[in-house]
């Protein structure tokens, strides 16, 4: 699940770029920058470095401006920046400290000290990765967990009411799932959990997919028009139907709503979505309902 991990090392100058990258070879993987414009690009980019080697005296762009702009762009505000600099004063350190780096370190350097450093700040990174991986993912199937839907329903509720576009909310129950585990056992169970898991993870920019507890998921649909949130719905039915792990017949029966002016909070248009699933399961599963 956590893959090396990458540094990115931004300077102007050409051969200090390769000192460092030899000062921490074998530590981590290692992405370049020449300037801080590349440097804000690249740190964008997934899979997004795990720090950032900071050089602070730069044409155009100096470090101070770009790490300021890292922290304040919600895509990269949670990467390490350490600043790798010339400039030895007091004050200099105290700015990059204050704008948010979590290290500082002058040039001229020495290899083992950065080294040193690096690697703290990468183990702290990987536990930071770690807790994150907790607190906001379903650890069976790898989609996201109930606290994470919930933040983000806030969010994209908010975002709908002010911007005035659809907001939609599946929940979705896999069908007699309590005899797929009596039939077949808890560990079946759990496979088919992750493979219901995958079918109903939407590769699309507006939706989000959660496992909200035991058989239950839930989706949002994000500025989705009635049809196409419709079409959506259904293509999940085909895939989970589709699946046959084991040759086990698994459906799921999902119950539908769309965002409303009496809906005041998330748990309003979520109940709505909780009775048109009660309606599905009452007529019949394998289906939708509004
Ligand atoms: P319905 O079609 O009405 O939804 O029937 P159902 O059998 O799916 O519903 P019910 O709520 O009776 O059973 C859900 C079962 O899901 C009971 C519970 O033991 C099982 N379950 C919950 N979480 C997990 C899990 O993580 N793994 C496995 N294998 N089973 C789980
Ligand atoms: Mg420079
Ligand atoms: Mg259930
Ligand atoms: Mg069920």
């Amino acid at each position: 699940m956590f893959n090396k991990q990458t540094v990115l090392i931004v300077d102007d100058s050409p051969s200090i770029l390769k000192m460092l990258a030899s000062c921490i070879k074998g530590l981590c993987q290692m992405k370049t920058a020449h300037s801080g414009r590349e440097c804000l690009e690249i740190a964008a980019q997934i899979p997004q470095p795990d720090l950032i080697l900071l050089d602070v005296s730069m044409p155009e762009m100096d470090g101070y401006e770009v790490c300021e702009q890292l922290k304040m762009n919600p895509v990269t505000a949670a990467i390490p920046v350490i600043f790798v600099t010339g400039l030895q004063g007091e004050k200099d350190e105290e700015k990059g400290l204050m704008i948010g780096a979590v290290d500082y370190i002058t040039k001229p350097f020495r290899p083992a000290i950065v080294a040193a450093r690096v690697s703290t700040h990468l183990t702290i990174k990987l536990q930071q990765d770690k807790l994150n991986q907790l607190a906001f993912y379903d650890q069976l199937t790898g989609l996201y967990n109930r606290h994470y839907l919930m933040d983000v329903a806030k969010q994209k509720m908010q975002a709908s009411q002010q911007q005035q576009h659809p907001l939609w909310v599946l929940m979705i129950d896999v069908d007699h799932f309590k005899s797929i585990n009596d039939n077949h056992g808890h560990s079946v169970g759990d496979l088919v959990l992750q493979q219901v898991g995958e079918a109903l993870a939407i590769d699309d920019e507006t939706a989000v997919t959660a496992r909200s507890g035991g058989e239950e998921f839930v989706i949002l649909f994000d500025q989705c028009e009635d049809e196409e949130a419709f079409n959506k719905a259904i293509l999940l039915l085909d895939a989970v139907e589709s699946l046959n792990p084991h040759k086990i017949n698994v459906t799921i029966s999902i119950g539908m709503a769309k965002i409303s002016e009496q809906d005041k909070d998330f748990d309003s248009l979520l109940k709505r979505a909780d009775i048109a699933l009660y309606k599905a399961k009452e007529n019949g599963r394998n289906r939708l309902e509004l």
